[in-house]
């Protein structure tokens, strides 16, 4: 065992069993191990809370700073890990925004490599998205400015640098971008950022003894690591100080996809996926959070409470060998919940959530296949000076993604919120049913989505759609399209400079 983090009995039973099995089957790879760290997170640190961006009003627009920077900081006993930061030294500041207002974010890259930093799950021009096409210098800024029109949501920010997210992002540089609106505002929803309304932000690393982060194993299903961080806490505790806390959470890992729970079963609310409100609560034991997409949760605790939300073990419809390699059979102890003895109360949750949205249109202007397979999308990798394909803006489109790998991928479009029609033709779980960017597409079960493409047409900047297990993407598991406003033609795309990575 080459990582110091403390293995239980079980993990250790678990890996043998693993190795036995293999042994029987005679089979000469070498099978990744089950990792279990149940009962064996000392949950013992108070859980970090990313601290507000701070922002100035300038001409008009709300306007945050942001410098992407390197340091080191202590995420485990043992000593300190190189990390990379937004304002700090790892993650970075929630930049919390309001429907209606414009916004600039000066980003400025203090890192010794180029990067870019994507919104994710923005609807903005394709300029100011921060994907592959537009990359920051080391020692450069780059300032996009947009008019924030979508509803409250939990978004979140990251850098796009084709061949090189899964390593930035892993190294730390990822942060929560909320968007409030009125509308959510004036629901009785706990809203108090820090106390009541707490962001998680969940990833797996790997640490070697002297604190230092390593890259874990490679799967095919991409990087995993055996210890989880929320917020970049490991062993993190939360005090519960209201009888409902909303969970907004963030699955920020690389691979690994989680279906979290609560360890003694209790249920909770999902009020919100990806980009806003489900139309009313949900109650679920389990949700399934792939890499990239966020959910929001309610709890309700007793006083004196002491639970632990879990990742516990899920179908992700593949083979149970591609299921063990993408850590979907793990179990892992994520965070520790702690009531006070007394709590605040808090109101009842309405009945209704979200305000009317628009059906999808019953007359899409076209229909697109995606297959996901072998690194590819429709057997090609991605290619920056390559668009695939034109939509026109004002119409909706009808996109079917289907993942022919016996491996878990998951499908991510820029610039949209989609609705998910259905899945291998049944309705999507009811958790999916709100604006979403990102879908978990089973092997061999087609997701049709809605997409619409009401304005932001750009001939010369494509928008993305990749899966966002960040080594899939990385090799070229990409495509760009572009929005044509009526008379507008595709032009020729340059290459990227500096910003296009052989993997
Ligand atoms: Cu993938």
């Amino acid at each position: 065992m080459t990582s110091g983090v403390p293995f239980s009995r079980r993990a250790m039973l678990t890996a043998g069993a693993a190795a036995l099995s293999t042994g029987l089957l005679g089979c000469s790879l070498r099978r990744r191990p089950l990792l279990d760290t149940v009962g064996a997170v000392p949950f013992d640190k108070p859980l970090h809370i990313p601290p507000l961006a701070a922002s100035t009003l300038n001409r008009g627009a709300r306007v945050f700073d942001l410098e992407l920077r390197s340091g080191q900081t202590a995420l485990v006993a043992g000593g300190t890990a190189d990390t990379w930061g937004i304002n700090g030294t790892f993650l970075g500041p929630t930049v919390r925004v309001a429907r209606g207002e414009t916004i600039r974010m000066n980003v400025h890259n203090a890192l010794p490599e180029v990067t870019s930093l994507h919104w994710h799950g923005m609807h903005l021009p394709p300029s100011a998205d921060g994907g592959p096409r537009q990359p920051i210098e080391p020692g450069t800024s780059w300032s996009p400015e947009w008019k924030v029109e979508q509803e409250a949501a939990t978004l979140w920010y990251h850098p796009h640098p084709h061949g090189r997210t899964e390593q930035h992002v892993y190294r730390g540089l990822a942060g929560l971008l909320l968007v409030d609106d009125d509308y959510a505002a004036a629901l009785p929803l706990p809203a108090r950022y820090g106390v009541d309304d707490i962001p998680l932000i969940v990833q797996d690393k790997t640490f070697a003894d002297d604190g230092s982060l390593i890259e874990g194993e490679r799967t095919d299903a991409g990087l995993l690591g055996t210890t989880v961080l929320v917020n970049g806490t490991v062993g993190p505790v939360l005090t519960l100080t209201a009888e409902r806390t909303r969970l907004r959470i963030l699955n920020g890992s690389t691979a690994r996809s989680y279906a979290f729970g609560f360890d003694d079963d209790r249920a909770f609310v999902v009020i919100a996926g990806d980009g806003g409100l489900l139309d009313a609560p949900l109650e679920l034991r389990r949700v399934l959070v792939s890499p990239g997409e966020r959910v929001e949760i309610v709890v309700t605790a007793a006083p004196s409470d002491l639970v632990a939300l879990r990742s516990f073990p899920h179908d992700l419809g593949v083979s149970d060998r591609a299921a063990v390699d993408a850590g979907a059979r793990d179990e892992l102890d994520v965070l520790l919940l702690r009531a006070s003895p007394v709590l605040e109360p808090s109101p009842q949750l309405p009945s209704h959530l979200a305000a009317e949205r628009e059906e999808a249109d019953s007359q899409p202007t076209a229909h697109r296949s995606f297959t996901l397979r072998n690194d590819r999308i429709n057997g090609l990798t991605m290619d920056a000076t390559r668009v695939d394909f034109d939509v026109a803006v004002n119409t909706s489109e009808i996109w079917e993604i289907e993942n022919t790998d016996n491996a878990p991928h998951n499908f991510h479009v820029h610039g949209v919120q989609f609705q998910v029609l259905d899945i291998a033709g049944r309705p999507p779980a009811p958790e999916l049913a709100g604006p979403k960017d990102t879908v978990y597409t089973p092997p061999d079960q087609p997701v049709r989505i809605a997409v619409r493409f009401t304005d932001h047409a750009d001939p010369q900047v494509p928008l993305m759609y990749h899966c966002h297990l960040l080594q899939h993407e990385d090799r070229g598991m990409m495509g760009q399209f572009v929005v044509l406003a009526p008379g507008q033609q595709r032009v020729p795309l340059p290459p990227v400079v500096g910003g296009d990575h052989d993997h």
